[in-house]
Order: C-alpha cells, then structure tokens, then sequence
C-alpha cells in the first residue's frame, strides 16, 4: 500500500505493548485498510521474533455475535500467538505487564497435520489431535479499548496472552458446551460454544482461509484459538479466573 509507513505503525504498536502504554488509533490518520492493517500485523510480529519468539499459534477474533456487538465491528478476524503470549495453566500473569487487561473463555485446539496448499481439508479429527479449555487475555494497545477493524487487526488483534487447560481427544460433538467464565470463584459470564460461529470447529475453517489468503499456513503442533463463547471481562489485580468448558474441562490463571 503506498505511503502507508507499516514499519513505522508496528514500531508503535509494539512500544505501547512494552511499555504497557496506550496510544490512540491509528487507522483513520493513516488510511489504514484491512490488508495494510494485516501488514502492520505480520511487521508487529516480525518485531517479536527478532528478539527470539517463536510462532507457536493462531487465534480467532470477534468470532460470536457477543463480540462483535461489544467491539462494534463485523467481520471474523485473526491473530499470531507466540511462546512468551503463553502461560502455564494454574500460572500467574502481572497485570502490570499490560494496559487494560480481558479475558475470555475459548475453547483451543492442537493442530495436526494440516493438508499443503491446493490439497482439501480433511475431516476436523483428522485436522485436529485434541482439544481444551482456554483463557484468552486481550490487551488492546489503544486508548479506552476501543478501535475499527483495520486497528485491531494491526494490533494482532489485542493478543496478550493465554492459558490453555487439560488437552482431551477431539469429542463427537463441540457444538453446543456450556462455558462458564468464574472471577474468584463466582460466575462473571456464562455460555456457549454455539456463539463461536455456531460451532468452533468453523473456526478452524475460517483460520486456514483468512490466514491462507495472507500467506499464512497453519503449523502441526500449533495452538489454534477457536474465539471466545462470551464477552471479554476485565482482569483485576488479585483475580483467580477460570474458564470451564463443559465436557473438556477447566483452565485458571491468577493476577498478580
Ligand atoms: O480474541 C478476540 O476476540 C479479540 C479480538 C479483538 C477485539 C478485542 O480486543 O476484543
Ligand atoms: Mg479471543
């Protein structure tokens, strides 16, 4: 895209996530677009490997109705994981490290064998090799949490970080569990996988193809964020959070 300064929108980004500083959005002064936003993306993360990250994932964003209603935006969108966004389950994150931490529950998934470009996309359970409860912790680098579409994408849609629980073999049926988000022990939001595009197993559908269309291949052995079954909830200093997925069982995480 010309005169887009994508380096240079990166570089911003990736200073207000080290320094847990918010900036204002940048993609209506810079006539930021969905492909440039995913440019910026793909240099955002590029940042983090340069200092020794490893790519160990995708997730996907504003995937339920719930989301997309809270963010104000439209569309299924999708992000880079790497090995320092992941926290040990029953871990502890600072919620100094970040500027206005969420979290949410998911539903992940551990990638198998994925078919080359060109050929089809076998069965779910041939895609997949197991499933698990998830914490998703969203932390967008712009002031009051609060950006268009092009902007989240840019920011590696809010990723910060994430907590995956007790990995089960792929059941029958992940349509319709009820998710349970608890904050100390009380519930702070209740769910479904249903709101995960109807199934979460679509996710992985969506990923392959959005990511695909950007060059993006998804790995064996990668953790595959499905997208959240309710909205996100704010993460206090002191919090004990844990996501239930009924079948699958739990992931928590503390804040310190
Ligand atoms: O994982 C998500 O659904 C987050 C996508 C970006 C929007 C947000 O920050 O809530
Ligand atoms: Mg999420």
């Amino acid at each position: 895209m010309i005169g887009i300064d994508t380096a240079g929108i990166a570089e911003q980004l990736g200073t207000a996530a080290d320094t847990a500083t918010a900036i204002p959005q940048l993609a209506a002064e810079t006539g930021l677009d969905v492909d440039g936003a995913y440019a910026v993306q793909t240099a955002l993360v590029q940042r983090r490997l340069d200092r020794g990250e490893r790519l160990v994932g995708l997730k996907m964003g504003l995937t339920s109705k719930a989301k997309m209603v809270q963010m104000g935006v439209d569309e299924v969108i999708w992000g880079r994981l790497t090995d320092v966004m992941r926290v040990p389950d029953g871990g502890t994150v600072d919620v100094g490290d970040f500027i206005h931490p969420r979290v949410e529950p998911e539903v992940a998934f551990l990638l198998d064998r994925l078919p080359e470009p060109g050929e089809a996309l076998g069965s779910f359970a041939d895609a997949v090799r197991a499933v698990a409860p998830a914490i998703e912790l969203i932390d967008s680098r712009y002031a009051n949490f609060t950006f268009s579409l092009p902007d989240v994408i840019a920011d590696n849609t809010s990723a910060a970080a994430f907590v995956v629980g007790p990995w089960s073999p792929v059941p029958d049926g992940l349509d319709n569990l009820g998710v349970l988000l608890e904050i100390d022990g009380r519930v702070a939001q209740v769910g479904s996988t249903a709101a995960i595009l109807g199934d979460p197993r679509r996710a992985l559908d969506e990923g392959i193809r959005l990511a695909g269309r950007h060059g993006v291949r998804l790995r064996e052995g990668w953790v595959f964020l499905a997208g959240a079954a309710t909205a996100a909830v704010p993460l206090r200093p002191g919090a004990h959070v844990r996501a239930v997925v009924e079948r699958l069982g739990t992931a928590s995480v503390r804040a310190a």
